[in-house]
């Protein structure tokens, strides 16, 4: 390694949790830079729990190997190595109550240890009950296709509490007057701003933190000095991206983003990282589009081969149950992905997803209706993306299924040119090709 950053390219979803997880199984530390408990990533492993062990198959430990699928919101994939340090870094808001039940959540799932290995920086600020209340109350002034589609955990207010210097960091949690000062008086600012849409109890969250304030000493940390004494002393460190490019604060479709900044330079000081010592930086990358939410999606399918994605896709939101729009794999999104985020490698997920379609699409370029002119950069201005028609390019389906495939070379020859035209395009290379949900359906290249 020793750094390693998995950034999502697209709009989320892209099947980071399952990278994070097969490379954590080598990494010393695993960390979150970003976002929040917005974020849900979901991994499949094989683990043995202890009462199948004892009581059912007392002499063969293998026979208790069980398929377990953990949605990590919060907290790094890394947990589930038990040899693996993790961090919730200075960029992420912290939600405590989120915090405890993810903890508990994976302690209940077999997995040990795992409170002796996570810590939060001092710096984070905490994201609160209040923010969930202001992003409700933001989204009802909204109207129809103006909603942004949060995920209603209050990440916008949280940043935007933290960019206006009246949020409150992790360290300040143990002040308890500061603490309690600050909340309050932010409540009595939203309280004006926005009257009866927002719905919120100061007092009920005051009493939370003084039943927090004695859970959490031990899980906070110095931030910037961890990651410096961990890159210093040569440790592998895996970086877990939360969201995606598409959604980066400065560079996504704004204002349909999130409120971090999602790719590479939000790994960087979300952290504060040596950027010398990074190697890698790879691109996760679903081999069609998904997007939950609101905001533009240049190839979502409304027909057939959209809701065929949506069901063989398994496309639910995993912190909110939604469902999630789906449609062809943009390269004009993926080229405008690798121009900000400089990825070293793909790793296209989902490979196995496009198994039964006997034509498959992809975007290739935008095109102005008016003047014919064929656009290949993504725009920033939102209307006149809108205005744009796409340039698709056809490739022949494999209809076949490629999940117990184990090498690029005996892929079928239709999945193999679709992997190459990606490379191609895009000029970097595919390391890694998704081909199932589990840690073994990966071809490794
Ligand atoms: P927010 O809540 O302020 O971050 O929402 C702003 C936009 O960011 C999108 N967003 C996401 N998009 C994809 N996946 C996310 N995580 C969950 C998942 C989402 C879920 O893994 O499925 O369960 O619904 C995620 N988090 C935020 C969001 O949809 C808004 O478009
Ligand atoms: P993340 O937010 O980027 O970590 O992705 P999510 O966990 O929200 O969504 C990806 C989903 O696809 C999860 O249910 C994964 O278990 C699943 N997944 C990841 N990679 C693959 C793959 O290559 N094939 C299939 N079929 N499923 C995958
Ligand atoms: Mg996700």
């Amino acid at each position: 390694m020793p750094t390693t950053i998995i950034l999502g390219s697209q709009w989320g979803d892209e099947g980071k949790g399952k990278l994070s997880d097969i490379l954590c199984q080598k990494a010393q530390i695993c960390a979150r830079a970003a976002g929040g408990h917005n974020a849900g990533h979901s991994v499949v492993y094989l683990y043995a729990p202890d009462y199948y062990y004892y009581y059912y198959y007392p002499t063969t430990r293998e026979l208790t190997l069980v398929f377990s699928a953990n949605s990590f919101h919060l907290l790094p994939s890394g947990l589930i190595n038990p040899n693996c340090e993790n961090l919730i870094g200075s960029g992420v808001v912290v939600n405590v109550e989120a915090f405890f039940k993810e903890l508990n959540a994976l302690e209940e799932k077999g997995l040990k240890h795992v409170r002796e290995k996570i810590l939060i920086s001092d710096r984070a600020h905490v994201n609160l009950t209040l923010h969930a209340a202001v992003d409700r109350a933001e989204e009802a002034q909204l109207e129809g296709n103006k909603k942004i589609g949060t995920t209603g955990r209050g990440i916008g207010p949280s940043y935007a509490t933290k960019a206006s210097r009246k949020g409150i960091r992790v360290h300040e949690i143990f002040k308890e007057a500061v603490f309690e000062k600050k909340l309050r008086t932010l409540a009595e600012g939203y309280k004006k701003q926005f009257g009866e849409l927002f719905e919120y109890d100061v007092e009920e969250e005051i009493a939370r933190f003084r039943e927090y304030r004695k859970l959490l000493p031990n899980f906070v940390c110095d931030g910037p000095n961890f990651i410096d004494q961990a890159q210093k002393s040569g440790r592998d460190l895996l970086i877990e991206g939360a969201n995606a490019l598409m959604l980066d604060i400065d560079y996504g479709t704004y204002p349909y983003v999130t409120s971090s900044n999602t790719g590479f330079g939000g790994a960087v000081t979300g952290l504060a990282l040596d950027y010398k010592q990074i190697k890698e930086v790879i691109g996760v990358v679903k081999a069609y589009t998904t997007r939950v939410g609101g905001g533009p999606f240049k190839t979502e399918d409304l027909g057939e081969a959209g809701t065929k994605l949506q069901e063989i896709g398994r496309e639910w939101g995993v912190s909110t149950g939604r469902r999630r729009r789906c449609g062809w794999l943009d390269l004009v999104v993926l080229k405008y992905s690798q121009l900000i985020n400089n990825y070293t490698s793909w790793n296209l997920t989902k490979l196995d997803i496009l198994d039964t379609f006997p034509t498959i699409k992809v975007a290739v370029a935008y095109k102005d209706k008016e003047t014919g002119e064929v656009i290949e950069h993504f725009p920033a201005d939102l209307d006149y993306l809108d205005t744009l028609e796409v340039v698709y390019k056809e490739f022949e389906g494999w209809q076949t299924p490629i999940t117990s495939v184990k090498t690029f070379d005996a892929l079928p020859a239709q999945a193999q040119a679709y992997v190459k035209f990606i490379e191609e395009f895009t000029g970097i290379p595919v390391k890694w090709i998704g081909t199932g949900p589990a840690r073994d359906d990966m071809i490794y290249l």
